[in-house]
Parts: structure tokens; sequence; C-alpha cells
């Protein structure tokens, strides 16, 4: 029999009939746990046991929110292996991508408990003589963060970590495929001396997470995940009165100009395309390349690609593991096809791998000879797939790169600063990366996009305060 996993509200664990499986993408025969079902009285529950420990957990000093974060951050660390190990085999991210991932985790949880100490107002002179008018940054209450499968420890972190420190209570609703993930997360919280109720988890469908953008105890909703959900979370929340933060989707553009370095382009594209299988919303999907190094890029790249080892997530060898689960492979194969009906040339890969386990083993694939109006160059296909387009110059990469919906992050390489320059302030994109991979971010900085790609104040870093907490103008007369 499977692990059950629980629902953690008010820090009981409450169970139920087992309603959805979580299975290895590596291996279909492993079931790495089951859930219950939810529905719309128990995210009424969850939201009851977040409002009612909420007041206590703001008013207690920043000190006592923040060494419980730091703790959380330690254990994270302590148990890094055996959690990046479980992600690696509930999500299929490779064994050093979940490890990583969990670190990751694990320092923003340190992070944010010091930032519960640096939360600070301003003090001004009133305009009035005799008036002091000073800021305070205050909790909003209890939020709902809807967190996606593809960074299971890492996105729940970058919500909650900032949320509690702030004093805010959380209920968490991870996606369906990842809840071992999201319940380690629980486990650590709780063993780090969390209050009861301040985080609460519950498994639930997608439908009854919109009753966190009804109910009028929730301040805030925090979302990742895709734009068609988010858009609709954002209009229940404008009708309900809730602030909002949504990060979406991104089709994100790398450009290779023809001064580019070779090997750096063809390893800034490797990692920003194909790592953790292409399911960033961050990833390179977009290759934009230049045309004295078009050919010479291509061939470089399909090389390398070749040399990636694609298999079993938790074999210590592998650099590519399993896209996440059937649904995801159908939509990836869906999208090969419609790229050479439009007339994409499929140069490498996209062909299911066979290995000694069954699993959603797919070669990463490059698509050459696009253009800028195909629909793999327009949605977000998430997975290992990048397209090509060939364009002359600099301008011309440039206007491609801002052709589209989205705008989270934008890449470059090239040994120009005129051309580093220009595009840094001339891309839209909420993220620019010189010379680096689109993906893979910083967690002490902002992170969010624009256009289509986000909605609301940036996470992460210095700026999740904004989100996070409300101001308060305070006047005195002295
Ligand atoms: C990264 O590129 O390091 O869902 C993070 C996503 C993003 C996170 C990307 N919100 O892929």
């Amino acid at each position: 029999m499977s692990n059950l996993l629980p629902h953690r509200i008010g820090g009981e664990r409450i169970g139920g009939p087992a309603a959805v499986e979580s299975r290895n993408p590596s291996d279909l025969s492993d079931v790495v746990a089951t859930t219950p079902g939810g529905d719309a009285a128990l995210v009424e529950q969850a939201i009851s046991a977040a409002a009612l420990a909420q007041p206590e957990w703001a008013a207690a000093s920043p000190e006592f929110r923040g060494d419980i974060l730091d703790r959380a951050g330690a254990l994270l660390m302590a148990q890094a292996d055996r959690i990046g190990a479980l992600l690696a085999r509930e999500e299929g991210k490779t064994l050093a991508e979940g490890r990583g991932e969990t670190m990751r985790a694990a320092r923003i949880f340190r992070y944010f408990g010091g930032e519960a100490l640096r939360l600070h107002g301003r003090a001004l002179d009133s305009v009035r003589p005799g008036l002091e008018v000073t800021t305070r940054q205050e909790a909003l209450g209890v939020v709902g963060l809807i967190t996606p499968w593809n960074f299971p420890i890492a996105i729940p972190a970058w919500k909650a970590a900032p949320a509690l420190a702030f004093g805010n209570s959380v209920v968490l609703k991870p996606a369906g495929i990842t809840p071992a993930v999201a319940s380690a997360m629980a486990d650590i919280l709780e063993e780090a001396g969390l209050p009861a109720g301040v985080f609460n988890l519950i498994f639930v469908p997608g439908r009854e997470a919109g009753g966190l953008c009804e109910d009028p105890r929730v301040a805030a909703l925090s979302f990742t995940g895709s734009t068609g959900v988010g858009r609709n979370l954002a209009v229940s929340a404008a009708r309900n009165g809730k602030r909002i933060q949504l990060e979406m989707g991104g089709k994100n553009p790398l450009v290779v100009l023809d001064d580019a370095d070779l090997d750096r382009a063809v390893a800034v594209a490797l990692d920003g395309s194909f790592f953790s299988s292409g399911q960033r919303c961050t990833a390179s999907s977009r290759l934009i390349v230049t045309d004295g190094i078009h050919d010479r890029f291509i061939a470089a790249l399909s090389d390398a690609m070749g040399r990636l080892r694609v298999g079993h997530a938790l074999d210590p060898e592998t650099q590519i593991g399993p896209v996440a689960s059937e649904e995801q492979r159908d939509t990836i194969e869906a999208y090969l096809a419609i790229a050479s009906e439009q007339g994409g040339r499929i140069a490498r890969g996209g062909e299911r791998l066979s290995r000694p386990t069954e699993g959603y083993f797919l070669a990463p694939a490059l698509i050459t000879e696009t253009t800028a109006d195909m629909r793999v160059n327009r949605e977000e296909i998430f997975g290992p797939v990048a397209s090509v387009v060939r364009v002359k110059d600099f301008d011309e990469a440039l206007a491609l790169a801002n052709d589209g919906e989205f705008g989270l992050s934008a890449g470059i390489v090239t040994t120009s600063l005129a051309h580093a320059s220009a595009f840094r302030s001339r891309v839209q994109a909420g993220m620019v990366m010189i010379n680096a991979p689109t993906a893979g971010v910083d967690y002490h900085v902002p992170f969010g996009g624009t256009k289509a790609s986000s909605m609301g104040p940036r996470e992460q870093g210095f700026a999740a305060h904004e989100f996070y907490t409300r101001t308060k103008t305070v006047y005195t007369n002295a």
C-alpha cells in the first residue's frame, strides 16, 4: 500500500480515501504517494484554521518568526539529499537538480528568516506643523498559495517564506502530481516549530482552489501556473476584492549574435532550453540567431544535444530526466507535429526513448527553419524543445524577441557591449540575461515578468514584502 499523505490543517493530519496518485515519471510502476480528495468544505476548514492562528503569529516577535524560518532552512539543508531524491522521483528532475532545488528552498527560508527582522517603515515630516507621519508594513492576514509541479519545493518556499516572515498565515494548494514534496516541506515547517494553523496544506483539485479567491477571510492569493488559470483567478480576485500576484507563461527568447563566443552560446542554449527537461517558465524556447553564426551554432548545438544523457532521474549519470506526466508528453508531441505542419524542420530529437523502466522519456528537440508567426514560436510548450529563427542582424533579433504576448526572461549571447546594453534597455522582459541562460535565477532579487507573463508585484528577495505586506500611514500629533 502506498504512502497516503494527509491534508495538514490547524496542526492536524486529515486523511480520507485515496483519490489521487502521484507516480514516478521515470518508472510508472512506482506510485510515490496517494492523496485524499478535498472539496469546498475542506478549503473552508483550512482557511478557518489559518484565520484563527494568524493574529498571534503576526503579533509574535519578528525574531521568533525569523528563528523558525531559519531552523526550517537548516533542516532542509540537512535533509537535502533525501528530499532532493524524493523530488527527482516524484517530478523527474535529475538528482543534482532535485538536490539543488531543495538547497535553494533551504536558502530561501534562511534568507527570509533574516528578512523578518528587516521589515521597516519610514518617518517623514508632515506638511502640517506638529504632526509626525510614519508608515508601517503590516501582515495581510491569510494568504492562499497555488503552486505548480515544475519547482515543487522552490516555488512553495519562495511564496510561503516571505508570507510567514511578515506575519501572514498560509493555505497552500500544491500541484496534484507533486504532493510528496509539498508534504516534506510541511513536515520541515512543523519540525522547525511553526505554531499549528500558521501553515496549512490541502490537496484539492484545481477547481476547488477557486474557493481561496472567494472566501472573505483570505486577503491575498499568489499563483504560479498557466496563463489561462491565472487570468481566471485574477477576475475572481478582482470581484472579491483580493490582492493577487500571478506568475504565468513565458516564451523566452535567447538571441545569439554573430560576434558570440560559439562555445558559450551552445552552453547557454543547452542549459536554458533543455535542463530540467525544459519545464521552466524561464526556459529558452526561442533561439533567435543571426545569419553569420546560424549554421555553425545549429551544428554545434545539435552535436551537444546528441551527447546529453536522457534517462531515469535517479540515475546519477542522467542529465535530462523524463517530462513530468503523460499530459506533458502529449502536449509536447502535439506541438512537434504542429511545427512540422507549419513548415518547421525537426532537426534533432523529439522521439520517445525507451529505457529499462517505462517513463516519459523524450529526446530533446531542436526545430529549425521556423518563422515568428508559427505556433511553436508564440505558445508555451513547456518541454525540452527549442525552435530556431534565423535573422539578419541585431535589430531584427530584438524586434522578434519583443514580438509575442509574453515577457518573462530574455537572453542574449554576444561579445559586444553596445549590443548587450541596447538589448538590456530595449527588450520587453522582466529579467534580462547577458551571456547567461534565461532560466536559473537568484533568490535574493526580484523575480517576475512583463506583458502576459506576470501580474502584481514582483516575487522574491527584497521585493517580496511588496506583495505580502500592506502599508499603514500613521499621523501623530505630539
Ligand atoms: C528559474 O528559472 O530558476 O515556474 C526559476 C517557473 C518559474 C521559476 C523559474 N516560476 O519555471
